[in-house]
This record gives C-alpha cells, structure tokens and sequence, in this order.
C-alpha cells in the first residue's frame, strides 16, 4: 500500500466515525414518498435525491461519483496503479415500504467511511475500490428484484422493460423519466476479469449476534428464494342469497391457503410468507369471487425450498377441489442460494478478528442481498452487523453505535485484506 500526500489545494479528507454514518442514515430516513415512514423505491424522486446526497458523501471521501447506466450510485477511489483491478464495495439504497433506516444504506455508508480513511491517510491500494449504492434490491415497485445489481453482474432480462408498476409505469418509460437510457443498460455490467471481488456489510436482520452478544458475523450462504402470485378464482355472489353450502368463496379458500403454507413451512424447514393479497369485487356484502396474493418461499437449499413449494401446491390443489376453486400460478422471481467465495470470507474473518472478535459467529442468510446477484459472475463475501432485536423491515429497526464502529474497523481491515489477498 502506498502513501501519497493529497495533491495541494485539494480538499483535506475526513474520516467517517460510527455517529456520522448513523447520520448519514438519518439523512437518508427523510427521502420518502410517503411522509412518516421510509418508502423509497426504484427510479422515484426519493431515489434521485438519496442517490445525490450519497455521490456528495462519496465525493467527500475522495472518489468520483457517477450514476451509472441502470440507476445505481457509483463511487470511485483509484488504486495504487492505473490498471489496478477493482474491488466492489456496496449495499442498496432502496427500502420496503415502511422500512428501518439501516437496512441496505447502511451497508453503503460503512462502505463510504472506510474509503475516507483510506483517503484520509492518502493510502493508495493494489486495487481501486468502488462503491456501490444499488437502486433496486428490494423489488417493491416493479415485482422482480435485485434489478440494479443484476444489471452489474451482467444479468439483466430484457423482458423485465415490459414489468409494470402500481399505476402502470413500466420499467422502460421508468428508465426515460429517471434520466437513463434502456437501450444501453449493458453498460452497466462489470467485466468479471477486472474485479478483484465484492463485499457487502448488512444488518443481520436476525437475532443471533446480539442473543450471542456479538457485533459482527460472517455470512455462510445466502438462501435461495422463489416468489409467486397466486389467483384463487371462485364465484362472487351475493352475501346474504347464496346459503354456504353452495358458495364457492375465494377469499376462504385463500385463508385456508395461508395457514398450509404457514404449517407445511414449519414442518420442512422453510420460511414461506404471504405478504400481500387482494380481493374482488371487494365489498361487504359480496361473496369474494377472486384472490389474489403473493408468495415468498426460502430455504437453506434450493432442493429443501423446492420441495416445500411442491407441497404447498398440492395442498392448494387440494383445496380447490374441495371448494371448486381454480388456480392460477405465476413466477415473479427465481433466484438460487448463493455461497460466498471462499479468499473473501477469509479477508472478512481477518477483519471482524482485526475489530477483537477471533472466533465470529458464521451466519445463513434467509435475507437476499445483492450479493446473491452479484455472485452470478463476481465473487463476493458480506459482513453481517448485529441489529437490536433482530428487527429489519420495520421502523423499530436499530443498531448500536459501539457496533457500527466495530464495523468500520472490521470492514477496513476486511478490505485490506482482500486488496492484499488479490495482489
Ligand atoms: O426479501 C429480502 O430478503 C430482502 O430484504 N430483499
Ligand atoms: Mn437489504
Ligand atoms: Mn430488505
């Protein structure tokens, strides 16, 4: 690593401590669309604006900022030597609706403040560092999700343009009034042979650290999910006419849905969540003719998740025939569970064994991150940082100080190793 006095006249850098990235997710907690809770979704005004006070904090820790062609904030520290390869750093910047403030920004800004200690000190590394702050992970507006890491990774689908939104924007016109242009979204992917790896910190969203009394953990696989929507179709009809023995009631048959999924779940090791559901006509006094809701099934293999989503089939098929319902499925996102390459995991142990902790927790991830896309072409390793209660899309959703400090130094060192690991 090389020290390189700041050249004259340019602006003195400033580390970043644990109470400024805190800050800086605050800062972030205010763009919303909807006022009183954070909402801040793909290609939106609130995106603009939190991908613009992030390029100014990146720029103040010495890189070059730029929006890149799918949206996503990317920051830029040079390495040591021109040709250098490129370490990716980053999380998302995207939230849930209603969210916490940590989960996702809170991977950038540790990102963030470990290049402004480096810049800080004028060190300069055998790989340049970029940061990157993804716009889509969560996948609230357009339904497929990791959107903005896919399109880096390389593997983006040109039949997501057609995906719509709420009021019916696609993802196409979505681009045009976001300031981008569809046709050259591969721009936005990475040449693998140039990247030396990435490596994401994140809320654990879980309660295992703290109920262990740890700050940090290494991340062992990322689970695999699958999400669905699901249409029961039945026959509306009147409340108080149709006797109960002839109703064929959509929404019934959705509850009775729900609570198989929630028992076949528990019973094979799975997560599965309907998080969402939609009746029609949607009246008092009508029968509900149809239902419509959504399905997220994960496990710690792809073999253990799809297994699940076979019995959960069949236990619909079953109610179906048993309340003369019809049943439309339809797939809205696939991704497989994902292992982090080895030489970066090694590189976070060193630094979570750097902020005093030898022997970390190693933790599956049922959460998705942009890793799991990254990790299509690009190796990858994550950080996890203990969140109290294990609380994460929810605004109760907090971290400790002491732990966020914890993480900078984890992930600084983390980042000096993979650099010297790489070279
Ligand atoms: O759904 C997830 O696991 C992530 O928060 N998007
Ligand atoms: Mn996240
Ligand atoms: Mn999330």
């Amino acid at each position: 690593m090389t020290g390189e006095a700041p050249a004259t006249g340019a602006p003195r850098i400033v580390p970043v401590d644990a109470a400024a990235v805190l800050g800086r997710c605050d800062v972030l907690a205010t763009f919303t669309a909807t006022p009183g809770m954070i909402d801040r979704a793909y290609l939106t005004p609130e995106h603009a604006a939190a991908n613009a006070a992030t390029a100014g904090w990146m720029e103040a820790a010495g890189m070059t900022a730029r929006t890149d062609e799918a949206g996503n904030i990317v920051g830029r520290y040079a390495g040591a030597t021109p040709d250098a390869p490129t370490l990716l750093l980053g999380s998302h910047l995207d939230t849930v609706p209603d969210a916490g403030r940590y989960d996702g920004p809170l991977g950038v800004m540790l990102a963030i403040a470990v290049v402004a200690r480096l810049a800080a000190r004028g060190e300069r590394l055998p790989v340049a560092i970029e940061v990157l702050g993804f716009g889509d992970e969560e996948g609230t507006r357009f339904g497929a999700t990791l959107l903005g890491s896919r399109a880096v990774a390389g593997t983006w689908d040109p039949r997501w343009w057609e995906l719509a939104d709420a009021d019916g924007v696609s993802l196409f016109d979505a681009f045009h009034a976001f300031g981008l242009d569809p046709s050259r979204i591969g721009d936005a992917a990475r040449d693998p042979g140039r990247i030396a790896g990435y490596l994401e910190a994140h809320i654990e969203q879980g309660p295992y650290l703290e109920e262990t009394g740890r700050a940090l953990g290494l991340v062992s696989a990322i689970a695999g999910a699958r999400r669905f929507e699901l249409t029961l179709t039945g026959k509306a009809g009147h409340a108080g006419g149709v006797p109960m023995e002839r109703r064929r009631d959509a929404l019934a048959g959705a509850a009775r849905a729900v609570l198989d999924i929630e028992r076949l779940a528990l019973e094979l090791g799975c997560v599965a969540t309907v998080g969402m559901i939609d009746v029609e006509p949607g009246a008092a006094n009508v029968i509900p003719g149809e239902a419509r809701f959504s399905l997220d099934v994960r496990a710690e293999t792809d073999e253990r998740r799809d297994g699940c989503w076979l019995a959960i089939q069949n236990a619909l098929q079953e109610t179906c025939r048993d309340r003369r319902l019809a049943l439309a499925i339809e797939e809205t996102h696939s991704a497989p569970a994902e292992q982090p390459d080895p030489r970066l995991v090694a590189a976070v142990r060193e630094g979570i064994s750097a902020a005093g902790d030898d022997d970390p927790l190693v933790l599956l991830s049922k959460a998705g991150h942009d890793a799991m896309a990254i990790g299509a072409t690009i190796p990858w390793a994550m950080m996890f940082i203990a969140c109290e209660g294990g609380v994460s899309h929810h605004p109760d959703e907090a971290v400790l100080e002491q732990d966020v400090a914890a993480a900078i130094d984890a992930f600084e060192a983390a980042v000096l190793a993979a650099a010297r690991r790489h070279a």
